[in-house]
């Protein structure tokens, strides 16, 4: 039994730790990421039971993802490809404040997930399966495993969260935005940026666009406006929360840590305002590290944002 179930791929991560182009670079940091474990990682820390489901290459880097999400207490349930290497992410700090992502994954493990690998009884004993917009567009078989996936979740009552995560690097603005609209109309909890909300109901106000997924279906949309917030539709009613003011070090990350704090919250059983406020939080503490998931909080950790004291003794 697990409370949040979820599946996805996760790379191995090499950053460029000075700016500059990758053509100049001396040296890499290697780690590990991907949406589904940076949220996993993140609802851990903050005491949520939770089980990725990842297939990786039988290689080092494969072994170096399952190992580090294991030791942040997420269940893993690993499925080891011996046919398709572990992908990989380059991130390029091109400027002080710019970063660029390259990805290394067409046909990777991960891609070559299928819906056997995602079984019925373990999404049926969970309280919420989380998926996001990435999955789908790794390749057909993927796309099928989400969807069958959403699918045996809706059948047993089991809550489908959904971030739309559009990756434009992996796929057209077209084709995602069928794809997304279709697993909108199957969640219960949608998380979308501005811009990747609009893919699927065309562009407009925040309230607009919130309104336009919540005619869909889910009884819960989540617009993330980074710096600006967060605006959403929740059971008719509509909230608004600040961003917590940061200087941020490197934003990749930030949507995962957001999507967690909500979920912890929600699955906690507080109130959409307490888990707007946590998932400010959140999102903005993953904002103050370089790696995509290192600096998500814990628990006790939430409050410190709000205190201008720089030392905690
Ligand atoms: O949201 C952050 C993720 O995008 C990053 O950690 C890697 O999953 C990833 C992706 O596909 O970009």
């Amino acid at each position: 039994p697990t409370e949040v179930l979820t599946f996805g791929e996760t790379m191995a991560l090499m950053r460029t730790d000075s700016p500059g182009p990758l053509a100049t670079a001396h040296q890499l940091a290697l780690g590990i990421g991907g949406a589904e474990t940076n949220v996993a990682i993140a609802l851990r820390r903050l005491g949520t039971d939770v089980t990725w489901i990842g297939r990786v290459g039988d290689d080092g880097l494969g072994e170096k993802v399952l190992r580090e999400v294991a030791a942040e207490g997420v269940r893993v349930v690993p499925i080891l490809d011996p046919h398709a290497p572990t992908g990989l992410m380059i991130k390029e700090r091109r400027t002080g404040d710019h970063t660029r992502v390259t990805y290394y994954r067409a046909s990777s493990a991960a891609s070559r997930l299928t819906p056997e690998d995602v079984p019925a009884e373990r999404i049926a004993a969970a309280r919420l399966l989380h998926v996001t917009g990435i999955t789908p567009a790794l390749s057909a078989s993927a796309r099928e495993t989400v969807f069958a996936a959403v699918d045996i979740a809706r059948e047993h009552g089991v809550t489908v969260a959904l971030d739309l995560n559009y990756r434009a690097a992996l796929w057209s603005a077209e084709e995602a935005g069928e794809v997304l609209r279709e697993l909108v109309t199957r969640a219960d909890i949608v998380f979308a940026g501005d811009d990747e909300a609009a893919l699927v109901v065309g562009t407009g106000e925040c309230a607009d666009l919130a309104r336009g997924l919540a005619a869909l279906g889910p009884a819960q949309v989540i617009i993330k406006r980074g710096d600006k917030g967060a605006h959403a539709l929740i059971e008719g009613e509509v909230l608004d929360v600040e961003a917590v003011p940061i200087r941020p070090v490197d934003t990749v990350g930030a949507g995962d840590a957001f999507v967690a704090g909500y979920l912890a919250e929600y699955l906690a059983g507080e109130d959409p305002a307490r888990r707007l406020h946590t998932a400010v939080r959140t999102g903005a503490f993953a904002c103050l590290v370089a790696g995509d998931w290192e600096g998500m909080p814990t628990r006790r950790e939430l409050s410190l944002l709000d205190s201008t004291d720089p030392v905690q003794r």
